[in-house]
């Protein structure tokens, strides 16, 4: 694997391919299966059925070259694929960022919401292909695919802002968002 050691990059162009998730020129590449997110769906039962049922592959993260360093913007591509486990819609691990940043996210593809939750308040955002998303700074986001098909969007978030997924592991979402023959339902987080 190429060495991605942060760097100072130059102005330029980066290219959104949107039909592969995508960023070029092109930085880390994550993926995140089921057995990643060990302790964040509710039935944690039909969660160990599911990783020993093959552990899917539940989303992917594709960067640029622009580094988490302060000041600097990077870029990503998060493509969640559709599925459901123990009927919850599937989703990000989702974080805060411990230095306190905004954040935006532009839909890209697919249909899916964005889950913000501060401790007290909890706001949900449908997301589509051209909706911006705003997550102000102190509010923990999560993203949720809602449809059949992959849902796909660019985040463009402070390099200093940093990632904290102990966050939502203490403190919760709020609400988790469960598939129905309608859709899709929020429901309360111990509900
Ligand atoms: C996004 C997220 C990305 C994956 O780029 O990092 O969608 O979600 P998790 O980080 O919760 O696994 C972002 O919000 N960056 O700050
Ligand atoms: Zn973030």
């Amino acid at each position: 694997m190429a060495d991605f050691a942060p760097q100072p990059v130059d102005p330029g162009r980066v290219d959104v391919d949107v039909g592969a998730g995508t960023l070029r020129p092109e930085g880390p590449t994550l993926v995140r299966r089921l057995s990643d997110l060990e302790g964040l769906f509710r039935d944690q039962d039909a969660w160990r059925r599911d990783v020993e049922d093959g552990d899917r592959v539940v989303y992917q993260v594709s960067s640029s070259r622009v580094p988490e360093e302060p000041r600097e913007l990077p870029q990503s591509i998060t493509t969640i694929l559709p599925g459901t486990c123990g009927g919850e819609l599937y989703m990000t691990k989702g974080h805060q960022h411990p230095d306190p940043q905004g954040e935006i996210y532009l839909g890209l593809a697919g249909t899916g919401g964005l889950l913000l939750h501060d401790g007290k308040r909890t706001e949900w955002v449908d997301m589509a292909a051209g909706v911006v998303g705003y997550i102000p700074p102190g509010w923990a986001h999560r993203s949720v695919n809602t449809g059949n098909e992959p849902y796909r969007f660019l985040a463009v978030y402070p390099g200093s802002a940093g990632h904290d997924y102990g966050w939502v592991v203490e403190h919760g979402m709020g609400s988790r968002v469960m598939r129905t023959d309608a859709g899709h339902r929020l429901v309360a987080w111990d509900g």
